[in-house]
């Protein structure tokens, strides 16, 4: 393990190139005991020409190409652990001493160029040993030092996946990609792991696209349309008010990634990409994250499980099925029985988005089977394929009116 303190003002490291990878987690057991064990793969944001802009966003190289910006006497400590989600390497930032300003403690990459008015997504996970915020941001590393492309994020003591989108007012060679405004306690205590910058080429944010906050994935959503047609509603994952989310698939070479070419709400979507003779193709996505525990949806009260679908390319029958949470993740009674998605939608096949309602007695529980705490959606390709499968606004509802209109 790489230790190391950073001493005052920049450090700037020359390290090993090696791009933002998805953290692979320990195997699950498979719902449909498949030959071989899924590799767990957490989410990744592509698009469809992504290009990784920061060098050693996963901290495998320790601090290469990373700044910690100490000034005005403001001073932290900073180390790479492997304490990151899954045991994987993470910075640790300590902060020692606070100035006049938050600010005066950050960290950031340098030297990226970014161009006016383009789609740029920042991910990355990250905690602290309280709570509180911080302030992301895409900043001119030049005068006049704009930075108003920014957004605060809350964090809290457990690992959280963050994201920011921003559409830069300038074109410029010269800028930062910055964690800031650490410098609010002395010895609070951050982690980051796994930062990503990618860039849709022409795309620009979708207008209705709220901030990139991340939120917890249980709280309820108003209910869309009137009151007559009120709908309870709980919407576990759209990408956008709700975005925590991580993968896995079966085999590797399948995918299971955001992506914001194809969407039905604001301007990310998850892809399931699979390519094979029919084997065993297929894929999770967890809105709890791995996070094991009592964690997850109750859906004591809902009636249905929704979500709205896309495919794409060659595929066979999906079959899905829901898996709640425990102490330890993917036992054997946290599968629900699989449903055939064409016997809710005939029309899947036809290419364009559908809502889909699949009541929840469909989804048969095994005995132990915790209905308190659901968290993640498996789904397979249940035969020969090259194709995806795109879902978003994955949703529970207890069925009090219809929610076929809503995103
Ligand atoms: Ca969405």
């Amino acid at each position: 393990m790489k230790s190391l303190c950073l001493l005052l003002a920049t450090l700037v490291s020359a390290g090993c190139a090696s791009s933002s990878q998805p953290v692979a987690k320990t195997p699950p057991k498979p719902a449909p005991a498949p030959a071989a064990a899924p590799a767990r793969r957490t989410a990744a944001v592509t698009v469809q020409a992504p290009v990784e802009m920061l060098v050693n966003g996963n901290f495998a190289d320790g601090d290469a190409n990373w700044v910690v910006e100490q000034t005005s006497g403001a001073t932290g400590q900073a180390e790479c652990v492997k304490e990151g989600p899954v045991g994987k390497a993470a910075l640790r930032l300590k902060v020692l001493t606070i100035s006049d300003a938050p600010w005066h403690l950050q960290l950031y990459q340098k030297g990226l160029r970014v161009e006016k008015d383009k789609t740029y997504i920042l991910t990355f996970w990250a905690k602290s040993d309280r709570a509180g915020d911080i302030t992301v941001n895409c900043m001119q590393d030049h005068e006049p030092w704009d930075h108003h492309t920014q957004e605060v994020m809350a964090l809290s003591t457990e690992w959280q996946q963050m994201r920011f989108t921003f559409a830069p007012p300038w074109d410029d060679d010269d800028v930062r990609i910055c964690l800031t405004n650490l410098a609010t306690a002395p010895d609070q205590i951050y982690w980051f792991a796994n930062c990503s910058l990618l860039t849709t080429p022409g795309a620009k944010p979708a207008a209705a696209a709220p901030a990139a906050k991340l939120v917890l994935p249980t709280p309820p959503s108003p209910a869309a349309g009137t009151a007559a047609h009120a709908v309870k509603r709980v919407v576990v994952w759209d990408g956008e008010q709700a975005n925590k989310g991580a993968g896995w698939t079966n085999p590797t070479t399948c995918t299971v990634e955001l992506q914001t070419a194809e969407v039905h709400s604001g301007n990310t979507a998850v892809e399931f990409k699979f390519q094979g003779s029919g084997a065993w193709l297929g894929a999770g996505w967890n809105w709890c994250a791995f996070q094991t525990g009592p964690y997850g949806t109750d859906i004591t009260a809902m009636k249905n499980f929704t979500f709205w679908v896309k495919k794409k390319g060659t595929v066979s029958d999906l079959q899905i099925n829901l898996l709640c949470n425990g102490k330890e993740f993917d036992m054997p009674e946290h599968h629900t029985e699989k449903v055939s998605v064409l016997e809710y939608c005939p029309q899947l096949f036809d290419g364009q988005w559908h809502h889909v309602s699949i009541p929840l007695v469909d989804f048969t529980q095994p005995k132990g089977f915790d209905p308190l705490h659901l968290g993640e959606l498996q789904m397979f390709n249940a035969g020969a394929g090259d194709g995806s499968f795109f879902f978003d606004d994955l949703a529970f509802d207890d069925g009090t009116g219809t929610s076929a209109g809503e995103k």
